[in-house]
């Protein structure tokens, strides 16, 4: 048999996002092979790169002028080796199988670190939410609902959100799988409070990134105070990134969407940060309007076709990828070294290159990869699970404390697995080889399914 990217570069020749993703924890886990070869008899790297489940559907609805429009649907059923499938589903036009088995790969691994009893899966669609009325994007998450419904359940694969998913599309997809199934259960998470939501799940990704900086900031004897962030994206990770630094007195001077970037050297503080949320989650509006009202900001559109992505090229102390994959090359990764990073924490899904990680690495940056910084957000769904199963709602400052606790598990467990393995400090494979243990172990257990 040849390697694991052998088996999968000739199975999926152009699953690029996902050969990046198995690149990498292939990787960081071959020491922990080495050292136990029955995960190498039991066939657990075959296995685990291959999705149990893959599902694909066509998703038709009618928009506002009366036009039939078809869109892909898919979900990911990675693996329920700890749990039922558990991971968002992302609405953007660049949606396809290979993102979001990427994604459904990460969400395995980030999974078993938050401590709960949750497996890994990813779903989505090519549909682009930007531009359309409410009403389109009802129809469309209905149309999504119908196929969906039968492939999900509270104790089968529990949905949630990601990007271009936010709490009214889980509204309406909640409300058509409630009434195809005549049955209302805890079947998605991101709901909203009235009927079945957990407080601090809007927050819970962005405010878990920071507390693991704040983590990593504690090793050196440091914390977030006074620091100069740079944060990318503008929408529920970074918002409440943006939210948690101000609160532990950090400053964050910029934001981004997809088309570019703002900088505002006075900092994004309170006020500023809720015409913001206003612009974004109400108006559904573009960045660049944020320097309208606040004109000491400058907006940057982005190059696309520019070796480097200028938001990178600041000073900081810290940096926080919010937006999307592959968002920190080679070159913007030696932008932020030169400019003097101390400290980089992904909310975003791999948001950085595997050039871009060796330069972290090498120049001994405290480097958090998003499966460990960002699985703030999934650990507080995990709890939303468990507060619909026993039907009873945490207070905002339980859930809180209970999602402190978790990332300070999860740093932890990826110090302490990275020493084991000889990499003191090396966050990458602490984070791959504490996830990686935890899913191999269990399937152990299981035997060959
Ligand atoms: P949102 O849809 O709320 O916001 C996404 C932001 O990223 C927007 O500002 C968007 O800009 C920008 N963006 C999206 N795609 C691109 C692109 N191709 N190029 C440049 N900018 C882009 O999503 P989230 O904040 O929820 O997600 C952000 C990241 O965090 C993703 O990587 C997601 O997988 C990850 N994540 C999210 C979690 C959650 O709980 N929501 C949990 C863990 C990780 P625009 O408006 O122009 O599209
Ligand atoms: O990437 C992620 O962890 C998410 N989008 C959140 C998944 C979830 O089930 O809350």
């Amino acid at each position: 048999m040849g390697t694991i990217m052998d088996i999968i570069t000739a199975r999926d020749p152009f699953e690029k996002e996902f050969h990046q993703a198995v690149t990498e924890v292939v990787e960081s886990v071959k020491p922990v092979l080495d050292k136990n070869p029955e995960y190498r008899h039991a066939g657990i790297m075959e296995r685990i790169v291959e999705p149990e489940r893959v599902i694909q559907f066509r998703v038709p609805w009618v928009n506002d002028q009366g036009k039939v429009q078809i869109n892909r649907g898919f979900r990911i059923q990675m693996s329920s080796a700890i749990g039922p499938y558990k991971g968002g589903l992302r609405f953007h036009p660049s949606v396809n199988l290979s993102i979001l088995k990427f994604l459904a790969f990460e969400q395995v691994f980030k999974n078993a670190l938050t401590t709960l009893p949750i497996g890994g899966g990813k779903g989505g669609s090519d549909f682009d939410p930007k531009g359309k009325s409410d009403f389109e994007v009802m129809r469309f998450c209905q149309s999504f609902m119908s196929e969906l419904y039968r492939h999900i359940g509270s104790v089968t694969d529990v949905p949630a959100g990601d990007i271009g998913v936010g709490g009214r599309e889980i509204g309406y997809l909640f409300g058509m799988y409630k009434k195809l199934k005549n049955e209302f259960s805890g079947v998605l998470t991101g709901k909203s409070l009235n009927w079945g939501g957990s407080l601090i799940r809007p927050e819970a990704t962005g405010y878990g990134s920071v507390f693991f900086a704040d983590e990593m900031l504690s090793t050196h004897n440091d914390n977030l105070k006074d620091k100069l962030c740079l944060v990318s994206g503008s929408g529920n990770v970074a918002q409440y990134t943006t939210q948690k630094i101000n609160q532990l007195g950090g400053k964050v001077v910029t934001l981004s969407d997809s088309s570019g970037y703002i900088f505002d050297e006075q900092g994004i503080d309170k006020d500023k940060l809720q015409h913001l949320m206003y612009l974004k989650n109400v108006k559904r509006g573009r960045i660049k309007e944020y320097v309208e009202k606040y004109p000491e900001a400058v907006f940057t559109p982005f190059d696309t076709s520019a070796a480097h992505n200028p938001l990178w090229d600041h000073k900081a102390n810290c940096a926080f990828p919010s937006a999307t994959q592959n968002e920190i090359n080679k070159k913007d990764a030696q932008n932020l070294v030169n400019n003097g990073i101390t400290t980089v924490c992904e909310g975003a899904n791999m948001p950085t290159t595997p050039g871009g990680i060796e330069v972290f690495l090498d120049n001994k940056i405290l480097y958090a990869p998003g499966k460990a910084a960002n699985a703030g957000g999934v650990a507080v769904s995990g709890l939303e699970m468990s507060q619909n199963s026993m039907r009873i709602k945490w207070s905002a400052q339980e859930v809180e404390a209970k999602l402190k606790g978790i990332m300070h598990s999860i740093h932890s467990a990826c110090v302490a697995a990275a020493e084991e393995y000889g990499t003191p400090g090396n966050y990458v494979n602490g984070a791959n080889i504490a996830g990686f243990v935890k899913v191999a172990d269990s399937m152990m257990d299981q035997g060959i399914v």
